[in-house]
Order: C-alpha cells, then structure tokens, then sequence
C-alpha cells in the first residue's frame, strides 16, 4: 500500500497542528501507525492522498448513515451556502429542523441546535443542573459524552465517594461534582440512588454504548434507571450523538422503549456538517434562554449550510424499512465474520446494534461494561487492524469504538470485507 504522501503530510501536520490531527482518536496512537490523509469519500468507500481505496466502517464516527457525498446532502447544502454561510438570526430551516425531529421524537418538545456534541452534552447538563437547583451529575464509565471539563472524569475509590479527575487541566473540585458508576449494574445504581439520589441533578448515560466499543444495556437496566430517576427528581438524559437516528427512526429511546427527560444530539443530525442539539420536555427546555434563566449560545448554532445537510439526512431516514434493510446488510456482516473467526480459531466476540458493531479479541465471553472492555487484547486488535488497512477495509482506529455501516455498503462490500477478515486473520495466527 503506497503511504509516501500522507506520511509526508503527517510530518508537516505535526509542526503545525497537536500530535498532526484535530481530534485525538485520528492519530492512530491506539492501533500504531501512520493514519491515511483522506481525500475524498463516495457512498462507502473513501480514498486517501496517495490513491488507496478504502471500505470506509468509521463513517466520520457516525454522521454519514446514508453514505458519502449522498446525492441530497450535496445538494441541500450546496444551495444553502450560495445564499451565505451564515447569517447569525433565526431562519426557516432551523424551524423546520426542530418541527421535524419534535414530530419524530415523542420524548422532545423543544430542541436547541448546538455546534457539536460536546457542546449539546454541557448544555443539557446545565439546563438540569438550573432545573433541579442540584449541583452534582451522575454519569457511566466508559460513557463519552464530549470533553466538557466535568465530563472528563474517573470514578473516586468508591461509589459514593467523588470523582477524580481525568485529563490534566480538569479541577479537582470539577469533577468532585461528578460520580461515576459502572455501566449495566443494577446494585451499584440502586446503592447510589439510596445514598444520594437527592443531590443529583441529572443522570447521563449512553444508552447503546459505543465509546466503549458497542455494549448493550441489560434487560430492565434503563428502566430501573428511568423509574429511580423519576422517583428522587432527577433528570434522565440520554446521549444519543452517536445512537441518534442511527438505531431506529426514534433513536435508541424509540429501540429501548424508555422516555428519557433530555436527549441530547449531534452526527447524523447534522449530515456531517458542524452541529449538535438537546431537547425535551417543554417545562425543563423553557428554561433555556432567552426564554428561561439559563444561558447558553453559539455563533454558528443552527447553521444554515449544516441545517440544510442535517434535514436533508433525516428526510432520508423516514421509512423503517431503510432500517430493516440496512438490519438485513449488518448481520450479514456478523454472521460473516464469526463464520471466519471460527475457521480462523480465534476467539472473540461481536456485539452489535443495527449498523453499530464492534469486534472484541477476548475469550468470546460476552461484554458487558468498561473493565470487560479494558480487560481485551487490544494489541491484537491492532495488529488486526493493520491487517485490514492494508488489504482495502478502513476500521475505526480503537479496539474502544463502534464500527459504522451506511445504506450504501452493498452486499458485495460485505462478502469482501469478510474475505478480508478470513484472509487478515489468518495473518494473526
Ligand atoms: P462531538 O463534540 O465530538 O461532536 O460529540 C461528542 C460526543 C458526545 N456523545 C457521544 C455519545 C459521542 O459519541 C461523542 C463523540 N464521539 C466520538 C467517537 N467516539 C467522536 C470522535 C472524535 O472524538 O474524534
């Protein structure tokens, strides 16, 4: 595989730009390696500078669910940047955006367009923290929720003790406002909410992990989270940035059958321009500003060229059976690759969520929360994933991510990319 221009490109980037890359994940420094300098991208496939063709499974982690340059994104947002890229006041698109996802989404009766994920994930968390004039949140390991200072944060030693910090830069007293619990532990939820369900402000959580590579919640678990939040006044917020419209037309609450109080948005939301969003019930949304006391804004919220691509993706993703299709596309993934892992000898497991999966290198037991997580053979995956580079299928760079397939992997992308896995795997042994 040629690589002679983007490891020129990575020597200059990194004079210029932090460790070369402007997001951490993309520098490869889970897997090794020089990452490829893409160039352009086309339904599932993307080349990079040095003319490699990929299968593309990372999908800009998330936003492109119908598939590169899709012809009505391209379009959408071309017509909107000839009238400006921004104009800084209301416009009608971005009425038409929230009447569209309030219609789609039952849980939602306001919804505030953001820039990122990160910033719709902050945002909510100070909409409950004004809403419930509590201080202290309640989030999951190995649940990401953006880089917001609190946010980056470890467990304490124990369950009810505080929060420590989790990047240099973060304050002590930030994340001593934060409590951490594992994800899919009934006992530990229950512990907590004894203990102190009266101080929380706000519960956020996954719910269909996937930066923790794909984890399922356990039957009851979001019920039983639903039912001790609503019981000591604390405000449900799910983070669907990544499970948002990617998981079923009403997003993994719609999958899951759960009403969370908050929802927060971003990816495909945006059709892979700049944007995120929150929303929910009217009286806990109302006391966003200006109309309530609780300040949050943004230059580019509600963006007109990212408005354009984000309504023009959801348009797309009306009918359930673009679901049951792409469903019937992604098991035949699964089912391909643990045909291969078996003829191979090696043991894994996969997990997965409609076009969501992720392959763990672990004894095939089951993945339940972080430290199962933790406890794989990430240098397997890396190895792996080189493997799989080299031979033409672009993996998410981290044995900690989900794998993203769009409507355009045909069933030949499919049956090659499994040849690719036997063929890789045997590598491996
Ligand atoms: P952004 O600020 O990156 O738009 O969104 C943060 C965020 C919030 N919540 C969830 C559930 C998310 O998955 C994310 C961002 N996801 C990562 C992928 N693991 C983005 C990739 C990156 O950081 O470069």
């Amino acid at each position: 595989m040629k690589t002679e221009r983007s490891a020129e490109l990575m020597r200059r980037a990194q004079t210029v730009i932090p460790g070369g890359v402007n997001s951490p994940v993309r520098a490869f420094r889970a897997v090794g390696g020089t990452p490829p300098f893409i160039s352009r991208a086309e339904g599932a496939y993307i080349w990079d500078v040095d003319g490699n063709r990929f299968i593309d499974y990372v999908g800009s982690w998330g936003p492109m669910i119908l598939g590169h340059a899709a012809p009505d994104v391209v379009e959408a947002a071309t017509n909107a940047i000839k009238r400006s890229s921004s104009f800084g006041a209301p416009t009608e698109g971005e009425v038409k955006l929230a009447e569209l996802v309030v219609e789609r989404m039952p849980s939602v009766d306001r919804l505030r367009l953001t820039s990122s994920g990160t910033e719709a994930c902050m945002s909510a968390i100070r909409v409950a923290r004004g809403y419930t004039q509590r201080e202290t949140i309640l989030k999951f390991e190995g649940c990401y929720h953006g880089h917001a200072d609190y946010l980056l944060v470890k467990a304490g030693s124990g369950v009810a003790t505080f929060g420590l910090p989790d990047s240099p830069g973060v304050p002590a007293s930030f994340a001593q406002q934060t409590l951490t619990l594992p994800y899919n532990n009934i006992d530990k939820l229950e512990e907590l909410f004894a203990e102190r369900g009266s101080e929380l402000a706000c519960a956020i959580i996954e719910p269909i992990s996937g930066n923790m590579g794909v984890i399922k919640p356990s039957p009851n678990y979001h019920a039983r989270l639903r039912e001790l939040c609503t019981q000591h006044g604390v405000v449900l917020i799910f983070d669907e940035v990544m499970t948002g419209f990617r998981v079923h037309p009403q997003c993994a609450q719609g999958l899951l059958g759960i009403t969370p109080d908050l929802t927060c948005f971003g990816k495909i939301i945006g059709g892979g321009l700049p944007m995120g969003g929150y929303g929910g019930r009217a009286e806990i949304m109302d006391m966003v500003a200006p109309v309530g006391p609780v300040y949050q804004a943004g230059t580019l919220s509600g963006n007109p060229c990212a408005v354009a691509a984000g309504t023009a993706t959801l348009k797309s993703l009306e009918n359930q059976n673009l679901y049951d299709q792409l469903e019937k596309t992604c098991q035949s993934l699964e089912d391909g690759l643990q045909e291969a892992l078996k003829d191979a000898g090696i043991t894994a497991c996969i997990q997965r969520v409609g076009s969501m999966l992720t392959l763990f290198f672990n004894d095939g037991s089951p993945v339940h929360n972080f430290q199962d997580v933790a406890a794989c053979d990430h240098n397997r995956f890396g190895q792996w994933f080189h493997a799989m580079l080299e031979r033409g299928i672009y993996l998410p760079p981290s044995g900690y991510e989900a794998w993203f397939v769009s409507f355009t992997h045909t069933p030949e992308d499919i049956e090659r990319t499994i040849d690719t896995a036997r063929a890789s795997f045997r590598a491996l042994v």
